[in-house]
This record gives C-alpha cells, sequence and structure tokens, in this order.
C-alpha cells in the first residue's frame, strides 16, 4: 500500500500525541506504585474524607459476616418512640460529624494514657442499621437482629469471644435491642450504668391513653422497665438523674428500686463530688460486666442543647467526662450507646454532637486500655450456656 508522505506525518504526530501522555494500563500497579499513591494520597486532614467515626474504616458489615472486629461503631437512626422532640434519627451522621478530629494520628488521650486508635484493638464503623421509620414493632425487630448479627462473630484479637458494639443513636428505646442481643450472646443478663436526666424505667402506663396499642408500651422512656420483665438486667445505676415524677409522690422512685436501680441525682454532685460520684457508681458496679447507656440529656442543656426532651440543671460536660473515666477503668464495658442527640435542636458550633463524640473516644479509650474481653459466656444452638476459656481464672 502506498502511504503519501503527508499522510505518514500525520499518522507519526497522531502515535507522538498519544506517547505524550499517561496511556490507561491494562497491568495491575505494582506494589511500589500503590505504596506512592498510598504515601500521596492515604491521609485525611481532620476536615476532609467521607464522615465516618474517627475517620475509621467503614465497612459495611451487616452484609458480610466475614467482617471482624473488636469494636464496631454501628448507628441506629431511629426516633420514631419519643415522647417529645422527635430528631435523633439524625444523631448518627451528627456524631461522626463531629468526632473529626479524633483522627488517629493524632488520638493520644493524655488522660488515660492511651490512642484508642492505634492500640490492639480493631475498630471499624460499620454504618447504619436500615431501621423502618414507619414500623416500630418491625424497627425493633430490625435492630435486635442486626446487634445480634454484629455480636455473633469472633471478634478479631479474640478467636471465640464476641466483640462490642458502640451504637450511635437514635432515641434512647434502641437500649432494648441491645439489651436483648447482649443477652443472646453472652448468655446472661448485665448491669446497665445509665446516664440521663430521666429514669426510663417508666411502665407503659406512665403515658395513659383510652386507646390501647402493645406497640405503644415500647417508648424511649419504657424500655428498661421492658427490659427489666424480660430478664435482661442485673443490678443497675442511673447518673445524673432530675427529672419531674409522675403524680404526687416517690412512686416513680419506689418502682423504680423495685427493679433493680440505683439513684444518682445530678445535686449529688454538689455533695460528694466528682470522686464521690464516682465512688457510688463503682460501689455497686465495681468488676461488673455494664453497658453503658449514655443519654446525651445529662449534659446541661447550656451545654448540650441538642436533644428531645431537655432538664435544666444538669452536669457539665467536663464533669462528665472525669466520671466516665474514673468508672470505665473499673468496670468491664460490654458496650454502650449515645442517644438522643438531636442536631436539628444543636446550637451552631454543634456542641451537642461534640460532646457525644468526646463521651464516645473517652469510653473507647477505656475499653483499649483495659483490653479484651477475657471471658463470655456464649449461649450455643441448643440454648445451652457453654463457657469459653481464655486461660485467665473466673474470679
Ligand atoms: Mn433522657
Amino acid at each position: 500500500m502506498h502511504i503519501k508522505p503527508f499522510s505518514l506525518l500525520l499518522l507519526l504526530q497522531s502515535v507522538s500525541l498519544i506517547q505524550s501522555h499517561t496511556p490507561p494500563s491494562d497491568s495491575p500497579p505494582t506494589p511500589e506504585i500503590l505504596q506512592e499513591l498510598k504515601a500521596k494520597w492515604g491521609t485525611d486532614y481532620v476536615f476532609s474524607g467521607i464522615s465516618t467515626f474517627a475517620h475509621l474504616p467503614h465497612k459495611q458489615c451487616l452484609l458480610d459476616p466475614s467482617i471482624n472486629y473488636d469494636i464496631a461503631i454501628i448507628g441506629a437512626p431511629f426516633d420514631t418512640a419519643v415522647s417529645y422532640r422527635p430528631g435523633a434519627r439524625f444523631g448518627p451522621r451528627a456524631i461522626r460529624g463531629a468526632s473529626a478530629r479524633q483522627i488517629s494520628m493524632s488520638a493520644f488521650n493524655p488522660a488515660q494514657g492511651i490512642n484508642p486508635y492505634l492500640d490492639w484493638a480493631q475498630i471499624l464503623d460499620c454504618g447504619d442499621i436500615p431501621i423502618s421509620p414507619f414500623d416500630n414493632n418491625l424497627a425493633l425487630r430490625q435492630m435486635t437482629e442486626a446487634f445480634s448479627g454484629l455480636l455473633s462473630r469472633p471478634a478479631a484479637s479474640n478467636s471465640g469471644l464476641p466483640p462490642r458494639l458502640v451504637t450511635l443513636g437514635g432515641d434512647h428505646s434502641i437500649a432494648l435491642a441491645a439489651l436483648r442481643a447482649l443477652k443472646k450472646v453472652h448468655g446472661e443478663p448485665v448491669s446497665v450504668l445509665h446516664f440521663d436526666a430521666h429514669l426510663d424505667t417508666w411502665p407503659p402506663s406512665r403515658y395513659p391513653s383510652a386507646w390501647k396499642s402493645d406497640q405503644a408500651a415500647f417508648t424511649h422512656g419504657t424500655m428498661f422497665h421492658l427490659a427489666s420483665e424480660e430478664g435482661l438486667l442485673l443490678p443497675s445505676v442511673h447518673a445524673g438523674i432530675r427529672t419531674r415524677l409522675s403524680g404526687t409522690d416517690y412512686g416513680d422512685w419506689e418502682h423504680d428500686e423495685e427493679h433493680g436501680w440505683m439513684r444518682i441525682v445530678t445535686d449529688e454532685i454538689d455533695d460528694i463530688g466528682v470522686s464521690g460520684v464516682i465512688e457510688k457508681i463503682l460501689g455497686r458496679l465495681r468488676g461488673k460486666r455494664v453497658y453503658l447507656s449514655f443519654d446525651i440529656d445529662v449534659i446541661d442543656p447550656g451545654l448540650a442543647p441538642g436533644t428531645g426532651t431537655p432538664e435544666i440543671g444538669g452536669w457539665t460536660t467536663r464533669e462528665v467526662l472525669r466520671i466516665i473515666r474514673g468508672v470505665v477503668k473499673e468496670v468491664e464495658v460490654v458496650g454502650m450507646d449515645m442517644v438522643e442527640v438531636a442536631p436539628a435542636y444543636d446550637g451552631p458550633g454543634e456542641v451537642t454532637a461534640l460532646a457525644a463524640a468526646q463521651v464516645v473516644y473517652e469510653v473507647l479509650s477505656g475499653m483499649v486500655k483495659k483490653g479484651p474481653l477475657e471471658r463470655v459466656d456464649r449461649v450455643t444452638e441448643a440454648g445451652k450456656a457453654e463457657k469459653v476459656a481464655t486461660g485467665k481464672d473466673e474470679l
């Protein structure tokens, strides 16, 4: 074939143009190239990146039971069991956003002497549980099944032992699902350390109505009553209580005590101080397996306004953080929730979400510092408790 000199020139020019750019390659990148790319692009600034809690890796743990972790952050964006202001379904994304400055390379906690994100624990952000906003019975089933699924796999660092969950709510009713899952997986009830302005042990009759409905019994003020009735609780502690009571007497408190609860009311901190509050909590819970349930409304609404049922005259954020630090090193935290963060009512500085993110950080620090769970009871498929030995003597 005869090619005219002019055409040949055009052909050569186009080849040269292509070669002046990096052509797409079918061959996989070499480890060196991947390492270079990681060095160049692998580090977020505190304000960049897709929002996960503390920039932790995100994995869709509910979709793949082979994903392992020691501690999973899991969102429960559910708020249709509230008695006053809704909005806590947006809590998980607000808390994740407010946790942005907890980047692993600068997350050493000087008060606890540990960086929870750079130690033995594999901590993942497992995203959110998709929960129905239309049917609370279905929502409770969905949450219970999700928590159970996430707990029914071995922890990354402890073959045979379940991992731990830190749930970002959501309204407080989600704790019932978490306690059901804990009993199922650990084979026994747990104690609850409950930070809250409110009791949340109210029987459903606290909200009287001529219109009867089983679904209406499940609310963010009744879930600990329901948990107690289901045998999910060991002796437990409220911290920061200051709610008004029903009727004309102390009947709510009496009901609370009958269900195994001890109360530390908000004002006690002025009489016994932070250390007195810590000692009072530990007097009942020291060495125990504890589910830490944290309603952000325990903090004064001047410091944490973004919540559904604010009660004035609460603890300061600083006091709460110190109480948390004092307690977590002396109990075995098997899980926690951070609930009732409703960002629609938060201030422009997102102070409520910031407080929530910091409390989670303090609890994570304590959990990681204390080390892996040492011994648990698991329920076999036959429903029989089976002890998992770890070589350590039982206490
Ligand atoms: Mn509350």
